[in-house]
């Protein structure tokens, strides 16, 4: 079953141009997921320098028995941008989860990946919701089952793409839709030698630079831009003061863009923001979750440490608010 929930948003076209006007110039890092820039992920996740995704599924290959016992059975796995559900597959594979509700904004895909798990776990009731999730995730709330413990899974580390202030605002609103003790289950990057960071965000093939890249190709496809992708190159870097990684393009020469009816000049050199990712350790990401209203459970690694899995514990809601009057 697929639930298609719309919210009001912004168009693409709006909010591009907004952004191209603004100082610096920005771009939504959820704009790259297009057909052709979700492949380009699919394959940056295969890249020997990005380190994530495999470390991720490999920490949850190995300790998901572990994670999942820490909250009982008949448990409800919400994954929040699930895409191919491959993740979430790995969850339901322990035999301890009676619901699954995938979350994606593209629909149609989510339809039939989610149609899949179904038939591949025939005891697990799946409920496909099309959503925007940063514009209507309360709507959700009506969806979800009241028996069994609720779980929100985030995965991948998504949540370093947003501002600090913007991440806890998320995670709240994540808070808003469990009950006390239900759970969230959070995939973060941790902080580790910028050089790491450097070769995963560069990485030889050139496909990370495909990737950024590909927004220009996107726009000139679907809003009619002139977008010259040979005039621009992908720029990554960390700033170690801000814990985070930032991908930019960089305008090659003095040039003028047209977009829809719009004109949007870019100086020689001048970067756009087209990606933040940030990096946490165990001990700023406890901290961020608990102004959020949640309780650190667990958290599992990688033997190196790159990367980490948190389950973390809803307290009540009216804790929480009364914690924030009083503070
Ligand atoms: C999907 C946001 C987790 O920040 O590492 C990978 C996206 N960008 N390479 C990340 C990404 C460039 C990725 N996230």
């Amino acid at each position: 079953m697929l639930t298609r929930v719309n919210g009001d948003s912004r168009t693409m076209e709006e909010e591009v141009i907004a952004g191209l006007r603004s100082i610096p110039k920005t771009i939504s890092p959820k704009y790259f997921y297009d057909d052709e820039g979700s492949r380009l992920f699919d394959r940056i996740c295969e890249v020997p320098e990005y380190y994530a995704t495999r470390t991720e599924t490999s920490i949850l290959e190995l300790h998901r028995g572990a994670i999942l016992d820490r909250l009982g059975r008949d448990l409800c796995i919400i994954e929040i941008g699930a895409g191919a559900c491959h993740k979430g597959r790995l969850l339901l594979e322990t035999g301890k989860v009676s619901s699954f509700i995938p979350v994606d904004i593209s629909a149609e895909y989510l339809r039939s990946q989610a149609s899949k798990v179904a038939r591949s776990f025939p005891d697990v009731s799946v409920h496909a919701v099309g959503m925007d999730f940063l514009v209507s995730l309360g709507s959700l709330e009506s969806l979800l089952p009241e028996v069994g413990k609720r779980v929100i899974f985030y995965a991948g580390s998504s949540i370093g793409n947003f501002d600090p202030p913007d991440a806890r605002r998320l995670l709240r609103q994540f808070h808003g839709l469990l009950r006390k003790d239900d759970a969230l289950l959070i995939g973060y990057d941790l902080k580790k030698a910028p050089t790491l960071f450097l070769r995963a965000y560069n990485d030889s093939a050139g496909v990370t630079a495909a990737f950024n890249l590909n927004l220009l190709a996107r726009f000139n496809r679907e809003l009619g831009a002139d977008f010259d992708v040979t005039a621009f190159r992908h720029v990554a870097r960390y700033d170690e003061a801000l814990g985070r990684v930032e991908m930019h393009l960089e305008s090659l020469c003095g040039q003028e863009v047209r977009i829809a009816d719009e004109r949007v000049p870019f100086d020689r050199s001048e970067l756009t923001h087209t990606e933040s990712s940030y990096k946490y350790t165990k001990e700023e990401f406890d901290a961020m979750a608990a102004g959020a209203g949640f309780d650190s459970v667990g958290v599992w690694m990688d033997p190196a440490a790159y990367f980490a899995v948190g389950l973390y514990a809803s307290r009540e809601f009216c804790r929480l608010e009364q914690r924030e009057r009083s503070s």
